[in-house]
């Protein structure tokens, strides 16, 4: 289904939002994000939370606009809370060189395992594999409201516990610490976060749980919580609730990291594929039993 929106500028096309599936995923046309008008990234600001990943191709972009781009879009962070920025110019751009270690084949949120996970990031294809490297992302809005309502309503009570030393930690001691969101990171202390989250734009609920970050669930038994996140994960990867890319570069795609994870398949065996995200900085997660 195609949706027409017009982006309020006399200037500008429209932009064209094509859905992807029932429940998120589009890939926008009619746009070039380094020249957007202000009218179109308000259009595009609201597809993102609307569609919750979006996809734009053929795109010019190189650091400098791409870090434009994601102060147009929100605040930026830094690079990562323990991975430094791409040089001295661009710290806000996280790198991910398969040559250099950069894999994300685990499902995963960004950053969840601090108090204040990011709002959402934007990735560019720098040099893309001659076969494979699609990322697949899972929808865990549509995740939570195809549970069944007595697991939704125990899934309501549950509070996890995040730890990036699992993934992260392996960096940190090569490499030392960063500041991020002015905080010092020198090494990750386990965080807390409710298991379903409510979005603070839609007031939707998701499943706030990820198996590259989350450690346990808290205040249950070691069995219970397996089962309980096993039973999670394999919900939020069913086939129903995934849409993924085929990479070309000069793509871009722009994840609401609120209510999605992603993985980024590894299979393209020695090519070489780099990627570059900017994150925007985003709130303190709360459930639906807060305030
Ligand atoms: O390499 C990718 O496709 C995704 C990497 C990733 O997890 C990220 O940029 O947050
Ligand atoms: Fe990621």
């Amino acid at each position: 289904m195609t949706l027409t929106v017009p982006s309020r500028s006399l200037t500008s096309e429209p932009l064209t939002i094509d859905r992807l599936g029932a429940h998120h995923g589009a890939q926008v046309s009619g746009i070039d994000l380094a020249t957007a008008s202000d009218p179109e990234i308000t259009a595009v600001r609201a597809a993102l939370v609307e569609h919750k990943v979006l996809f734009f191709s053929d795109q010019q972009l190189n650091p400098d606009s791409q870090v434009r781009l994601g102060r147009r879009i929100g605040e930026l962070t830094p690079s990562h809370p323990v991975v430094p920025g791409l040089d001295e110019e661009h710290p806000e751009i996280y790198a991910l060189d398969a040559a250099d270690n950069g894999f994300a084949d685990v499902w995963h949120t960004d950053v969840t395992f601090v108090r204040r996970p990011p709002l959402g990031s934007i990735l560019r294809a720098v040099q893309v594999p001659d076969v494979g490297g699609d990322t697949q992302w899972a929808d865990a809005a549509a995740a939570y409201t195809s549970l069944s309502a007595p697991v939704r309503a125990l899934a309501d009570q549950l509070t996890a516990v995040h730890d990036g030393s699992r993934e992260f930690g392996y960096y940190l001691a090569q490499r030392g610490g960063n500041t991020w969101d002015g905080k010092e990171y020198a090494r990750l202390e386990p965080i807390e976060h409710p298991v379903v989250r409510v979005h603070p734009e839609t007031g939707r609920r998701s499943l706030f749980v990820n198996p590259g970050f989350t450690s346990h669930i808290a205040g249950v038994s070691e069995a219970e919580s397996r089962a309980l996140l096993d039973l999670f994960y394999a919900h939020l990867t069913q086939p129903e609730h995934i849409v993924r890319h085929r990479w070309s570069v000069g793509d871009v795609a722009m994840w609401d990291n609120r209510a999605t994870l992603h993985y980024a398949n590894r299979d393209y065996g020695d090519f070489r594929r780099i990627m570059h995200r900017v994150t925007l900085r985003g709130d303190e997660p709360f459930g639906p039993r807060a305030g």
